[in-house]
């Protein structure tokens, strides 16, 4: 029996998948490590692993300390974790885990849409704390007829468009170039956001984006704005949307991303007028597993030495 290809696994990033990993290769968990065994598991590597697995949004930098190291599957589509300069000059080859998570984060989407356009949290205490017997829930808005202007509209703000459209919402966005699609393009974000009710931002991590989205958006967007972030919590200013929820130059956000995860700043905890979660977009079992399959699929890929399924370009 030929023998099991090593791999070396950076993070705890998806349980079931690391053990159909550790069934199918002979892995070594480097999270497990202190600083001193991190560094002798590389060097017992180095020449025989050319493999790593890692979350997409974080891989530990010593990875890079492997010579031998050809390729990097990710688990995640944002590869802000990965540093394509150091992988960009040796060639390391990286993939990711697109498309598979489109449905599961456009409902995250729309489920924070709906909970801070209608109140849904501020109802559901409503009822539990009594207030029902005391009056009236107040009035919340309507969703048709309203735009929502999306940043970053590619794969997952598609997912969410078909859903939006279903609720009857106009749909604006924002990319580097117009694409031949119907809906209204802006080359500002600051302009996009002036003409939404609602600005969702699914831009990318990364310096390119980095507090892309800060103050001025924020006073484009204007006091019956809501603010929804499922994109990168650092392509945000936080201090200016903290500023924005505080001072009601917003009305109000959803965010399921943050800019230092999992720190969330007490001043968005103690808000009213957010609804926080913990980065749970594409958090569902059945797409949770069909990321892990994508990222074994895109290792037996390279190993096979045939095309990657899902390449990054570099
Ligand atoms: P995608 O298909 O690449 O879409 C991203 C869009 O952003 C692209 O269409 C791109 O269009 C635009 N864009 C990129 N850089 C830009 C910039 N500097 N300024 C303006 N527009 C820019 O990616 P996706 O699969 O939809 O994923 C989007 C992001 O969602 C990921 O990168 C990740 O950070 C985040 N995400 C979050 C969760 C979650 O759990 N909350 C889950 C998955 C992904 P142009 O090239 O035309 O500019
Ligand atoms: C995370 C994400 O990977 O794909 C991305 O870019 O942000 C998410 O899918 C996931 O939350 C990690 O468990």
């Amino acid at each position: 029996m030929p023998s099991k290809e090593k791999l070396l696994v950076a993070n705890k990033f998806h349980r079931e998948t690391i053990v159909k990993l550790d069934s199918q290769f002979d892995t070594h968990h480097l999270w497990k490590c202190s600083a001193k065994e991190k560094h002798e598991l590389i060097q017992m590597l180095q020449g025989e692993c050319k493999a790593v697995a890692t979350g997409s949004w974080e891989c530990d930098e010593i990875v890079y300390e492997l010579n031998s190291l050809e390729f990097i599957a990710t688990f995640g589509v944002g590869v802000d974790g990965i540093d394509f300069d150091v992988t960009g000059k040796r060639g390391i080859k990286v993939s990711n885990t697109p498309g598979v998570l489109n449905d599961a984060v456009a409902d995250i989407a729309m489920a924070l849409i709906l909970a801070t356009v209608r109140g849904i949290i501020k109802a559901d205490k409503f009822v539990r704390n009594g207030s029902w017997a005391l009056s009236l829930f107040p009035a919340s808005h309507s969703l048709a007829g309203k735009t929502l202007g999306i940043i970053g509209l590619g794969r997952i703000g598609h997912a969410i468009v078909d859903r939006a459209l279903t609720f009857k919402l106009n749909i604006a966005y924002h990319n580097r170039s117009p694409k031949p699609h119907p809906y209204s393009y802006y080359s500002s974000i600051s302009e996009l956001a002036a003409d939404s009710d609602i600005l969702l931002n699914l831009l990318p991590g990364g310096d390119e984006t980095r507090e892309i989205i800060g103050k001025e958006a924020f006073l484009s967007l204007g006091p019956d704005g809501i603010f929804i972030n499922v994109g990168r919590g650092s392509s945000v200013d936080e201090h200016a949307l903290i500023e924005a929820l505080d001072q009601g130059i917003i009305a109000g956000a959803g965010l399921d991303v943050y800019a230092n995860e999992p720190v969330v700043p007490a001043s968005l905890k103690g808000s009213e007028n957010v609804v926080l979660l913990p980065h749970i977009g594409s958090g569902t079992i059945e797409t949770s597993r069909d990321m892990g399959n994508l990222v074994i699929q895109n290792l037996e890929a390279f190993f096979d030495g045939i095309p990657l399924i899902t390449e990054v370009a570099q």
